[in-house]
């Protein structure tokens, strides 16, 4: 038999759309109903590569420090006018000075200005106990903390918010839940060539 765990159980959430198939880039985040969460302490990354942002979805807990790393050759104008984060880091090569602090709760979408079909999103939660699901539609968050907690699924392209559930980690190790979200498909944009452009 396994040992018992005593410092959390892991927590897995699978996403389907109504039809049945997988969520890609869903967010699954446990927050504790007690609103009692460590500082946060991991750093994200949201590179600029082959002019795409990579990756399409980063979760953070609020008061993460994110930087902005430009991996091309040429340069990047990186901006958002979400509310929960208004920043731009003007044209830029290389690794920006400083990273961003994502000091508030919500969602925000981040774009390019030279480069339009570029697109990403930052959704900043209270909590460090969030996954992000794979191409099988599955979130694994790792050690949670016995506790009651609100879980929380999220998509940058849900067609409408979904009810948060409860859930009670500690109680009934290695569940696995399952939830239904609709998403729509991404839409594709026009992508010109590398060498098409000074930029
Ligand atoms: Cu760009």
């Amino acid at each position: 038999m396994a040992a018992l765990d005593v410092s959390g159980a892991g927590f897995e959430a699978r996403v389907r759309l109504p039809a049945g198939a997988p969520v890609e880039d869903a967010a699954v985040v446990l927050e504790p109903v007690s609103g009692k969460v460590p500082q946060p302490k991991a750093q994200a990354s949201i590179e600029q590569r082959d002019r795409e942002f990579v990756p399409y979805l980063s979760i953070v807990q609020k008061g993460a420090a994110v930087n902005f790393p430009n991996r091309d050759t040429l340069k990047h104008h990186v901006y958002s006018f979400s509310p929960a984060k208004t920043f731009e880091i003007k044209l830029y090569a290389g690794q920006p000075a400083k990273p961003v602090i994502f000091d508030k709760s919500g969602e925000v979408a981040l774009g390019c200005n030279i480069h339009d079909w570029m697109e990403a999103h930052v959704l900043v939660v209270d909590s460090p106990w969030f996954g992000k699901t794979g191409a099988d539609g599955i979130a694994r968050i790792a050690q949670v903390p016995a506790g009651s907690y609100r879980l929380r699924v999220w998509h940058p392209r849900q067609k409408a918010a979904a009810a948060l559930q409860e859930v009670v980690i500690g109680a009934t190790p290695g569940r696995r839940a399952e939830l239904t979200l609709d998403v729509s498909p991404r839409e594709p944009r026009h992508k010109p060539p590398a060498d098409s452009g000074s930029y």
